[in-house]
């Protein structure tokens, strides 16, 4: 089954459930009626037949009922039960901002002509799907709607969708977004990025993941430039309860993973992650300073690094790929760690981080806790973020 197919699989699934409950809240509410008119039936004194008319004019407006339900609904959403929920949860505010901006789109809607065309580059644009996402996606749309003869918002809607996803899926057919593991083996990662964007925090969540696992893992503070640095990652490693190597502020970081690298061997370590600065202001003493890391960890162990995990922060939208697309210029990326998925409404750089920099993301962030740290499944991504878009045509 493609994406696309499965998207309308899980919305058609959805409008069922909705049916459901709506009937259910149908039923209830006519029993309850019939229960409250045998009531009434019996005692017939003038309070009680006051009383039962407010109850029958509050049972007249399901809407109440509903609004009751919707509530309920919201309220377990927002229980962090389990990974899936969390990851519903974290992209809430991407699908509210999809579906306004299509809700924009259609509202003007009067034909589908080259002003309509220019409108929907901008609306993809402003969610975030990248620039070049954007002009093709309505390129392709265009054609589609020749030939379809497409007219209806609905099918118009659908079909954008459709473009996007079947888009995504197309450029995703080489990526692997599994981490590199190394099977009864030393992992190293080296996480590089720009300060603030969540190197630190990923690491520590990711320590606490693979420990709980049983694994035997290492840090290594190599962000040697602020005492901050070393002592954030100290911090982490407290609670993931795992060892930190670590060396004097202002030391040469290189030197640190070095030490690590030895520490790792000696302890036969299943992983080791590297923490390094994102202070450095040109490419050039950022790609000096990640290369002769890379050499320490190579001379070391020839396989090493299995990543070289880049971190970025999607609440900066259009910077984070600006990021991205540097740091891959200066050294070989392997993956994103997309963080700050949470509260923001700029998941659709998902997409434009797929078709326009190639790079997998292999870990989203989706809060501050040592728990809030997921595997990306590109699958559930877009499936989530499309499925409530989709019009019944
Ligand atoms: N909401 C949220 N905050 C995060 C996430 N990841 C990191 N942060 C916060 O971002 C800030 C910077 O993180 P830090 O790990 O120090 O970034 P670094 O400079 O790249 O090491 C901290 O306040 C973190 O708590 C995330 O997934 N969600
Ligand atoms: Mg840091």
């Amino acid at each position: 089954m493609g994406l696309f197919d499965k998207i309308k699989h899980a919305f058609v699934k959805d409008k069922e459930e909705e049916k459901q409950t709506e009937d259910t809240t149908q039923e209830t509410i006519e029993e309850e009626k019939a229960d409250e008119t045998a009531e009434t039936d019996v005692a017939k004194s003038p309070e009680t037949e006051e009383e039962s008319e407010e109850t029958a004019e509050s049972t007249d407006f399901p809407v109440d009922e509903q609004e009751e339900i919707e509530e309920i609904e919201k309220e377990t959403e927002e229980e962090p039960a389990d990974t899936q929920k969390k990851y519903e949860k974290g992209l809430s505010k991407t699908r509210k901002t999809f579906k306004d901006r299509m809700n924009e789109l259609f509202a003007n809607f009067r034909s589908v002509d080259e002003d309509f065309f220019e409108e929907v580059e901008n609306t993809l644009i402003g969610a975030d799907v990248g620039f070049d996402t954007s002009m093709r996606i309505a390129d392709e749309l265009r054609e589609e709607v020749k030939i379809k003869n497409a007219k209806k918002p609905a099918a118009v809607q659908n079909t954008i969708i459709e473009k996007l996803v079947d888009l995504y899926e197309e450029e995703g057919e080489m990526e692997v977004n599994e981490l590199n593991e190394q099977q009864n083996d030393l992992s190293v990662f080296l996480f590089v990025g720009v300060n603030g964007t969540g190197k630190t925090t990923s690491i520590g969540k990711l320590a606490h993941q693979y420990r709980q696992e049983g694994k035997k893992v290492l840090l290594a503070a190599a962000d040697t430039f602020r005492a901050g640095a070393i002592d954030q990652l100290v911090q982490w490693g407290e609670r993931a309860d795992v060892e930190v190597v670590r060396g004097n502020t202002g030391s040469d970081p290189a030197s640190v993973v070095f030490d690590a690298m030895t520490r790792a061997k000696e302890e036969q370590a299943d992983v080791l992650l590297i923490d390094t600065a994102g202070r450095l202001q040109n490419k050039v003493n950022l790609m000096n300073e990640l290369d002769k890391i890379k050499r320490i960890i190579k001379r070391e162990n020839p396989t090493a690094p299995h990543e070289v995990l880049l971190v970025v922060d999607a609440t900066t939208g259009q910077n984070a790929m600006n990021q991205a697309q540097q740091f891959k210029e200066t050294t070989d990326v392997t993956g994103l760690v997309l963080t700050k998925l949470d509260g923001t409404a700029k998941g659709g750089i998902v997409l434009a981080i797929r078709n326009e920099l190639h790079l997998p993301v292999k870990l989203v962030g989706l809060g501050e806790g040592i728990d809030d740290l997921e595997v990306f499944d590109p699958n559930d991504f877009v499936v989530g973020l499309f499925k409530g878009l989709l019009q019944e045509e």
